[in-house]
């Protein structure tokens, strides 16, 4: 079975985010990896697509029932990025942080050994194009056996923590975890 229970097909591709899409530029664009890790780092634009990429093709299931299929998503393995950090022991989780408007830190949770998987990239091209402003320009979080919510628009900081703690749409009523599969949807 190629969709989860619950979802239709639809060929374009939703726009859906809390508040306004900030304008982000690429000269002042930062990844900031920290939290419980030995060594905690910076990034600009370029030493960023310095770094191994893939092209993962995945399919996008998104919790208000849409599902797209066959994404190409172009970006740097986030296992790599979480290597490089040198995680300590007791790092479990990871939030990841974003810019957004206007609430300036939005937020998603996800448990470590998922957001590290092979096919778990901070993506910056789409189908071979640059992201669109309204989808996470320049750079996003992709966690495709999640729905698509737990991964970041317009990321900036990758927090490694010791304990979950819910994010924007968590806080919001939005399930902890996210498995489209078992319908991990709202936490009620
Ligand atoms: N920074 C940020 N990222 C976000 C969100 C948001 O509000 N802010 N919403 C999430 C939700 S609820 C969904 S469904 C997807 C939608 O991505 P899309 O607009 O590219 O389809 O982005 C996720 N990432
Ligand atoms: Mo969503």
């Amino acid at each position: 079975m190629r969709t989860p229970p619950g979802q239709a097909l639809t060929k374009k591709w939703p726009v859906l985010h809390f508040g306004a899409a900030p304008h982000i530029e690429i000269a002042t664009w930062e990844l900031r990896v920290f939290g419980l890790c030995e060594n905690p780092y910076t990034l600009n634009w370029e030493e960023f697509l310095q770094l191994p990429q893939i092209d993962v093709k995945c399919d996008i299931h998104c919790v208000t029932h849409w599902s797209r299929l066959d994404n190409v998503f172009r970006g740097i393995p986030t296992k790599i990025l979480i290597d490089l950090a040198k995680p300590t022991s007791d790092a479990k989780f990871v939030m990841q942080h974003a810019a957004s408007e206007p609430n300036d830190d939005f937020t998603v949770n996800v448990p470590l050994d998922e957001f590290t998987q092979d096919d778990c990239v901070l993506a910056y091209l789409h189908d071979g194009e640059p992201l669109e402003k309204d989808h996470g320009y320049p750079v996003r979080g992709i966690v495709p056996q999640l729905y698509f919510w737990k991964g970041a628009k317009w990321i900036t900081g990758i927090e490694l923590r010791a304990t979950d703690s819910p994010g924007f749409w968590e806080l919001n009523g939005y399930h902890m975890h996210g498995n489209p599969w078992t319908e991990e949807r709202y936490a009620w």
